[in-house]
C-alpha cells in the first residue's frame, strides 16, 4: 500500500518509519512527489488539525495520506501552546520555544508544571479510513536537557522518568510517547487494512 506521510516535520517522519517500516507501506514523502503544500491549521483540536492536513494532501495527490497533528498541553499555561504549539512564539528555534515555556512558568514549583504531549492521526483516503490519538503524560523541568528528539522535547520530563524526552534514545521515546502510543492504536487498525 502507498502512503504518503502528510507532514513537512523530518522528526515526525523519523519516528513514525521507525514505527510503522515493519509493515509493507510502501512510504512516499511530500517533497519526493513535489507536492509543497501548507494547509493551513484552523481547527481548535489536535484531530480537526490532522483531518484538514490528511484530507489536504490526499486531494492534492489522490494518494491514501496519513497525517500527525501533535503539541504540548501545560496546565499552568491553560492548555497552552496546545494546537499553537509549532507557531505559538512564531517562527523561532526550537530550543527558543522551549526557553519561551520556561520564562512563561518562572520559578513555579515542580508539582505545579504538569503537562502532556498529545498526538492525533488520521489516515484519509476518499474518507476517513482511522483516527487514533496518544497522549504522554508528564512535566516541564526547569532548563533544557538533551540532544535526541526536537520541539519541546529539552524540557519535558515524562512521568516516572528524572530524564527529559531528548535525553531518551528513539527506541525508548516511542515506548512512552504521545505518537508511540498511538501509532501502536494505528498499528493494529493497518493489520486489518492490509488483509484486506
Ligand atoms: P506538520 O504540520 O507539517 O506535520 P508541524 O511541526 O507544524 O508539522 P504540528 O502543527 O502538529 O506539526 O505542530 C506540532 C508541534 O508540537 C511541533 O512543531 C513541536 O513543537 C511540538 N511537538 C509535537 N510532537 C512533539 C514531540 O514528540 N516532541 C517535542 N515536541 C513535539
Amino acid at each position: 500500500m502507498k502512503l504518503l506521510l502528510a507532514t513537512n516535520n523530518k522528526n515526525k517522519i523519523r519516528e513514525i518509519v521507525n514505527v510503522l517500516s515493519k509493515y509493507s507501506l510502501n512510504f512516499i514523502l511530500p517533497s519526493e512527489i513535489n507536492c509543497f503544500i501548507e494547509p493551513e491549521e484552523t481547527g481548535s483540536t489536535f484531530c480537526e488539525n490532522a483531518l484538514i492536513k490528511a484530507r489536504a494532501f490526499y486531494e492534492a495527490t489522490n494518494i491514501a495520506s496519513l497525517a500527525d497533528d501533535s503539541g504540548l498541553e501545560v496546565d499552568a499555561l491553560d492548555k497552552k501552546p496546545g494546537v499553537l504549539s509549532s507557531r505559538f512564539f512564531g517562527d523561532v528555534t526550537d530550543l527558543e520555544k522551549c526557553m519561551g515555556i520556561l520564562k512563561l512558568l518562572g520559578d513555579l514549583p515542580f508539582e505545579k508544571r504538569t503537562a502532556r504531549f498529545k498526538a492525533c492521526f488520521v489516515l484519509y483516503e476518499k474518507k476517513v479510513i482511522c483516527q487514533v490519538q496518544g497522549v504522554c503524560e508528564g512535566h516541564i523541568g526547569f532548563e533544557p536537557k538533551g540532544e535526541n528528539g526536537f520541539g519541546y522535547d529539552p524540557i519535558f520530563i515524562p512521568l516516572g522518568y528524572k530524564k527529559s524526552m531528548a535525553e531518551l534514545s528513539l527506541e525508548e521515546k516511542e515506548k512512552i510517547s504521545h505518537r508511540g502510543n498511538a501509532l501502536r492504536d494505528l498499528s493494529e487498525n493497518l493489520k486489518q487494512i492490509l488483509r484486506k
